[in-house]
């Protein structure tokens, strides 16, 4: 297991005051967003909403230890991650409200977010195979949970990309759940990290609660992958919420997780800081005015986002089919006639 946080000093990391900060920077912009996009679901702003709480240090790490050039195949869950990448947050609204393209236009490579579970795997794959051929210099890095491990797209990912020697790190992010079936009955494998033997190459585990932890060992895995060789990285953290603003954990947790160390549980975010404080790096000043910039930048970003036009419902059924199949054209003749009949802004809240 890979941590930095009780074993090493700042100082003795590869990672300056200023690196350290800017996680720590990133993880707080994250965790804004992810309760300000709850607050506003539950107003009735978007319909459902994923958070990520308790993960900002494992998504946080890995998107900083990503170079400006490598790709991110990122997942509904993986928000922090586009933040951290500096894709604008009301991009990242407008998705929620419906809008599939970016509205701000930016140019962080990164693709559109998988919600079927582990499609992009295979997506990863082939763009690392593409990046190989035209002899780029980009790695690419894809982000899934553990339940996606089960589906046949993990295994066929990982297995192109093993034999393909494509540049790509896989990294899941264990959380211990996948909605309500717990990490212990998604694979009898002793870890996720064990699987990447079968495909030929590298796995290893993560405290994925120290921002500084991932990003030393996914910087690591990167570099391996830019060699030639894929690597599997097993970020460890936990889902402190629901699953999605439609669950309701407490049908399902029980005690299921009373076995998990108190690392995993715990705050990242508190974690980090506690860290940082007695690192000497951060002050209640600086604490502060962190957490001011990011509420600000929200703020802009839910008037940006609020400016703008609904999406169109047509817009769900383009993009798939070059010639439109009877079965979808009348789905949106049935989807049209609803939304004239009734008021749709009225019907989501
Ligand atoms: C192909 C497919 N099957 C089922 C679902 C329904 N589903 C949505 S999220 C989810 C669990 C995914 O768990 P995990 O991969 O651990 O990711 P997490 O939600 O914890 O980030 C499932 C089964 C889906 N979206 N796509």
């Amino acid at each position: 297991m890979h941590r930095v946080i009780g074993e090493r000093d700042l100082s003795e990391t590869p990672f300056s005051p200023d690196e350290a900060r800017a996680l720590f920077r990133d993880m707080v912009r994250a965790r804004r967003f992810d309760e300000r996009a709850l607050a506003l679901q539950r107003r009735g702003w978007m319909s459902g909403y994923p958070p990520y709480k308790g993960q900002e240090a494992s998504q946080v790490g890995a998107a900083h230890a990503m170079a400006a050039e490598d790709w991110l195949f990122p997942t509904y869950r993986s928000n922090a991650m586009q933040i951290a990448r500096d894709v604008p947050m009301s991009d990242i609204l407008l998705f929620r409200r419906g809008r599939a393209e970016y509205d701000s236009g930016h140019d962080v490579p990164v693709f559109p977010q998988a919600v079927p579970i582990a499609t992009q795997i295979p997506h990863a794959a082939g763009a690392g195979m593409a990046i190989s051929h035209e002899e780029d210099d980009a790695a690419a890095l894809c982000y899934f949970g553990d339940g996606a491990t089960s589906e046949g797209d993990f295994h066929e990912g990982l297995n192109f990309a093993g034999v393909f020697d494509a540049p790509v790190v896989f990294f899941c992010e264990n959380n211990n759940w996948a909605i309500s079936l717990p990490r212990r009955k998604q694979t009898a494998a002793p870890s996720i990290a064990a699987k990447a033997e079968a495909y030929g190459f590298m796995g290893g585990q993560v405290d994925g609660n120290d921002p500084l932890a991932v990003r030393e060992f996914v910087q690591s895995a990167l570099a391996t992958a830019r060699d030639g060789e894929p690597v599997l990285v097993e970020s460890l953290t936990y889902r402190q919420g629901a699953h999605t603003t439609s669950d309701d954990p407490s049908r399902y947790r029980g005690d299921e997780d009373d076995d998990l160390p108190e690392w995993r549980t715990a705050d990242p975010l508190e974690r980090y800081e506690e860290y940082l404080r007695e690192q000497n790096v951060v002050t209640d000043e600086y604490v502060e005015t962190i957490y001011e910039e990011a509420d600000e930048e929200l703020s802009e970003a839910v008037e940006r986002a609020e400016a703008k036009e609904p999406a169109d419902p047509d817009e769900i059924f383009e993009s798939v089919y070059a010639d439109m199949p009877k079965k979808l054209v009348d789905q949106r003749e049935w989807l049209r006639s609803f939304t004239e009949e009734h008021d749709v802004q009225e019907l989501e809240h």
